[in-house]
């Protein structure tokens, strides 16, 4: 893909390109946590976007999308979404210079092996990448959780998805072979090594194309906000669901709309079980582990109620092949992959039972990536 990357850049724009890496992510545990200021464990993946680019001293950006065969030219002063998937570069580019930083037109060929829709973040990716080009173009000096902050706000700004800040952050941070469990308040993070040359992480899509923003997603923030706003009044310095134990939210049961005491219910107890999963973990307790993925899937779909037919299926149907440790939906959810940590030599006859069951059913085959946890966005040539 590199070469066919640098060729098509030389054919194009007439010069050579810094090529940048920029991966997807997957997350072990800790789902819906990070808007609440809770705790994740994600990890950079082998499957990235790519972002070929070089300075074309105008005020222009071009760019080329060879997935989508799209290109778009937009002036680095533009200060307004306009559609798509340009409102990613857009954004980054918007949000750089607010900043103070200054930067120049550019000409960019984007590529990548992200599955689009799959819920392995190529969105955050596609930021991280471009914000990382940016910065390293035009010697910005902006630190890698500045630009998962840049790239956040895009979100919020440019495309209207109230997202945390896991997907960015693991995209820039990632680390071979660690996930980390990063604090969503304060921003600090540990990497915590996933050694388990038995096992894989394997991602089955559901091949239910997500749409987060239009979605429910924001919706699923303002009934954790809604929650919050609640037991304030009783619990005046709290200001987040992480700060919540799940006795306090017992106690107040009665004060919470249903469908708000589900949302914060569900978030409180992942708390506990990312917490308790991280200590698993790393006393190489990959049982106990796969036992809070089941439990995480559970809630996500009865209480956070952001899971869907299929994922369900591929969750509950992984839970009865033997060498499965633990199997949950990943991501945002309404659609996407499903995470599933298997024995290495189980991985072959999982592909074929899960599929062929899932084919059975949906008349679709899912897709299936066998999963490496990878370093975070890099300078590639
Ligand atoms: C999406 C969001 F972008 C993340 O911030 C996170 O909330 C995730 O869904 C759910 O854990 O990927």
């Amino acid at each position: 893909m590199i070469k066919k990357l640098q060729k098509a850049f030389s054919e194009r724009f007439n010069k050579e390109p810094m090529i940048i890496g920029a991966p997807g992510r997957v997350n072990l545990i800790g789902e819906h946590t990070d808007y609440n200021n809770g705790f994740v464990l994600p990890g950079a993946v082998d499957k990235r976007i790519y972002v070929a680019i070089a300075p074309n001293n105008t005020d222009k950006v071009n760019v080329f999308a060879n997935q989508f065969n799209e290109s778009y030219s937009f002036s680095i002063n533009v200060s307004e979404p306009h559609q798509g998937w340009m409102n990613y570069l857009l954004g980054v580019s918007y949000h750089i210079q607010q900043k103070g930083k200054k930067i120049g037109g550019v000409d960019v060929i984007i590529d990548g092996d992200i599955p689009v829709g799959a819920g392995m973040s190529s969105s955050a990716a596609l930021c991280s990448g471009f914000g990382f080009a940016l910065n390293e173009l035009f010697q910005l000096g902006l630190s890698r959780m500045e630009l998962a902050l840049i790239g956040q706000k895009t979100e919020h700004t440019f495309v209207g998805l109230k997202c945390g800040i896991m997907d960015q952050f693991a995209s820039l941070h990632g680390k071979a072979g660690h996930v980390m469990k990063l604090d969503c308040r304060s921003l600090e993070y540990e990497y915590i090594p996933f050694n388990f040359p038995g096992h894989k992480i394997v991602l089955v899509n559901s091949m239910v194309s997500h749409s987060l923003a239009s979605s429910e997603y924001n919706v699923r923030r303002q009934q954790c906000e809604e929650g919050i706003a609640i037991l304030q009044k009783h619990y005046p310095n709290v200001t987040s669901l992480r700060d919540i134990e799940p006795a306090q939210l017992l106690q107040h049961k009665e004060e919470l709309p249903p469908i708000v005491f589900d949302r914060c219910s569900y978030v409180v107890y992942e708390k506990e079980r990312l917490l308790k999963g991280c200590e698993a973990l790393t006393n190489n307790d990959l049982a106990t582990f796969g036992k809070m993925m089941f439990a995480t899937h559970e809630g996500l779909s009865k209480k956070y109620s952001v899971s869907c037919t299929e994922l369900d299926f591929l969750a509950e149907f992984a839970q009865q092949i033997p060498g499965v440790v633990g199997a949950r939906m990943m991501g945002g959810g309404f659609g996407g992959c499903t995470i599933n940590i298997v024995q290495a030599e189980a991985v072959e006859p999982f592909t074929q039972k899960i599929q062929a069951a899932f084919n059975g059913l949906f008349k679709q085959t899912p897709e299936v990536y066998v999963t490496q946890i990878e370093d975070g966005v890099k300078i590639i040539s």
